[in-house]
């Protein structure tokens, strides 16, 4: 039934340092930089229904900078929905999506203006900015997917992006 309403109602999230104060390595530079507590990331979402048929999509900012060798990133997620796939489409800027599916394989793949990425299903995702501008994406998926944020929160993801001698560099996450 066409009940849906078409009206622009956004809703935008702010994510600060103090809100994945746990999900970077160096924690002596995070209670260091936690006395500024600066904004990571923002994304706008358009709300629509959170049910199957609709599309969620957003536009998500990474903010440039380092949290002691890391880069600024997203806190990534599974989706509630495992079988959910989503788009994204870089605006601006310069990143990674890292990846990594649920039998642990992990795949890290480049962002630039004009990329489109292809997260597909039962992959976590998290966006890490690698360069002195804002990274900017779009990114779309089904309505009722859901985001399950737990299992990054507890484990971190398997693959970590630094800055070392001026270059990015991918290393494993020793607490896994
Ligand atoms: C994106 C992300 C957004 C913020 O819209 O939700 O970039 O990242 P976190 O949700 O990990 O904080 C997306 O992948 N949605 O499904
Ligand atoms: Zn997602």
């Amino acid at each position: 039934m066409n009940n849906f309403k078409l009206k622009t109602e956004s809703k935008l999230v702010k994510r600060k340092l103090s809100d994945m104060s746990t999900m970077y390595l160096d924690q002596k530079a995070v209670k260091e930089v936690l006395t500024e507590d600066p904004l990571i990331y923002e994304f706008s979402t358009i709300k629509v229904p959170e049910e199957n048929g609709h599309l969620l999509h957003c536009i998500s900012k990474i903010y440039s900078g380092k949290i002691g060798s890391e880069y600024f990133m997203t806190k990534g997620h599974f989706h509630e929905v495992e079988n959910t796939a989503e788009i994204y489409f870089t605006l601006k800027g310069n990143g990674k999506l890292v990846m990594q599916a649920n039998n642990g394989d992990s795949k890290v793949i480049n962002m630039k203006k004009g990329s489109i990425s292809y997260i597909p299903p039962y992959w976590a995702h998290r966006t890490v900015n690698t360069g002195n501008e804002p990274l900017i994406f779009f990114c779309v998926y089904r309505g009722d997917a859901g985001h399950n944020y737990g299992i990054i929160e507890k484990n971190g993801m398997k693959k970590l992006i630094h800055e070392k001698n001026n270059k990015v560099v991918i290393t494993d996450n020793p607490k896994y």
